[in-house]
């Protein structure tokens, strides 16, 4: 395995000490080493991966120097645009250098969103023109492959991938943690907006934790799980997922429960809501100001207004709290207006160690909801 220092000095020795990303849990320890070691300037966790790029970018047309992005592969579709209409050598020719944490890589079972990204993750290289390699275990023989993509990006000023898989790197313990002094779990926050539900209402969850604890929320109770769509993948997206059902559903409530994380990742779509006004909106983010389910890197979630930024797009109204007893008082309040409504619970970081996942398929869900839909 590789040291997360050695390889980080290594960029370095090449003058790459410039970091832009969203952090991933395969890449957990070497996000961990790069929070740890370098300030905010020179590691930024961005909105979006292709945020991350324009952020390389950027860096390069100040200094002229090679900036770093490291992603999950299911940031691929974010970087696609960037990739083919900033940094190609057939429009500003930018060299950046992507980490790319390979999840689903065929042969190793991983959970469905990450099936298909990963089977494609190297011919979207392939497609992209990105030359590209895998990340040896081995530390002399990843010394040779990062000397050898510095001097095809050097040469070239193109784009290079080095795909990481599982347990490339050693471990690294995040020291710098950001805690906040937050008291309610996001879990016991989730089961108090679902017990509010009313009966026709459905939820729309976003990826990673939220959507797990979700489901074992319903599984605790003995209830079926077809009034939820678990957004497994599709980080962002689920604010327009539930706006496009709640369109065409205007006799059900539909909430959306999102992550400040992924909030953010699209907050355009929050404008978009607003705009359409769906008066049986719901938008709830539980915002620990971290990608906890990835590691638990830091947001901006805690750093922001969100609910200044719901109102001032035109959400109806909205509110925040971190507490349950005004949670509850919120939610009653809810009930009596018209959305679209936005609904900040600020929550403490972590989850259940013994957490599960959807025992049902994505497609076994898909179906569940759109025959719930229909009565
Ligand atoms: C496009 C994309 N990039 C990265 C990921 C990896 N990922 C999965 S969950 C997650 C963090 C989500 O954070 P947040 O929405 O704040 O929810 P939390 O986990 O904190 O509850 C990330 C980065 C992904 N699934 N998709």
């Amino acid at each position: 395995m590789i040291n997360p220092k050695f390889f980080i000095d290594t960029l370095g020795s090449y003058g790459i000490d410039f970091f832009a990303g969203v952090p991933d849990s395969l890449l957990k320890n070497i996000c961990a080493y790069i929070s740890d070691n370098l300030d905010d300037r020179h590691n930024i966790i961005a909105a979006n991966e292709g945020g991350a790029v324009g952020l390389a970018a950027g860096h390069y047309l100040a200094t002229g120097k090679i900036g770093c992005v490291y992603m999950q592969n299911s940031g691929e579709g974010n970087v696609i645009n960037p990739l083919a209409s900033l940094t190609d050598k057939d429009v500003y020719n930018i060299p950046v250098l992507l980490l790319i944490g390979w999840r689903g890589r065929p042969g190793v079972h991983d959970e469905p969103q990450h099936v298909k990204q990963g089977k494609v993750t190297l011919a979207l290289l392939d497609t992209m023109g990105i030359a590209h390699a895998i990340l040896s275990k081995d530390e002399a023989e990843a010394a040779r492959q990062i000397a050898d993509a510095v001097a095809r990006m050097k040469a070239t000023n193109e784009v290079y991938a080095l795909v990481i898989e599982k347990d490339t790197f050693d471990t690294y313990a995040l020291q710098d943690v950001h805690q906040n002094d937050l008291t309610l779990s996001r879990e016991e926050a989730i089961q108090i907006v679902a017990a509010a539900l009313g009966e026709k209402d459905a939820i729309v969850s976003t990826t990673g934790m939220i959507s797990r604890e979700l489901f074992e929320y319903r599984t605790g109770k003995g209830q079926g799980h077809e009034r939820d769509f678990l957004t497994v993948g599709s980080m962002g997206h689920a604010s327009q997922i539930a706006l496009g059902i709640a369109m065409e559903k205007p006799n059900r409530r539909i909430w959306c429960f999102d992550g400040d994380g992924a909030a953010i990742m699209h907050m355009g779509g929050m404008a978009i809501v607003a705009e359409k006004a769906p008066a049986n909106f719901i938008h709830v983010v539980f915002n620990n100001g971290a990608h906890d389910s990835v590691g638990g890197q830091p947001t901006v979630g805690l750093d922001i207004n969100l609910c200044a930024i719901a109102k001032a797009v035109g959400y109806k109204a909205a509110f925040s709290t971190d507490n349950k007893e005004d949670l509850a008082v919120i939610l009653r309040e809810a009930k009596n207006l018209d959305g679209p409504l936005f609904i900040q619970v600020c929550v403490k970081k972590g989850n259940r160690k013994d957490l599960g996942r959807p025992t049902t398929t994505p497609i076994q869900n898909k179906d569940a909801l759109m025959a719930y839909l229909k009565d």
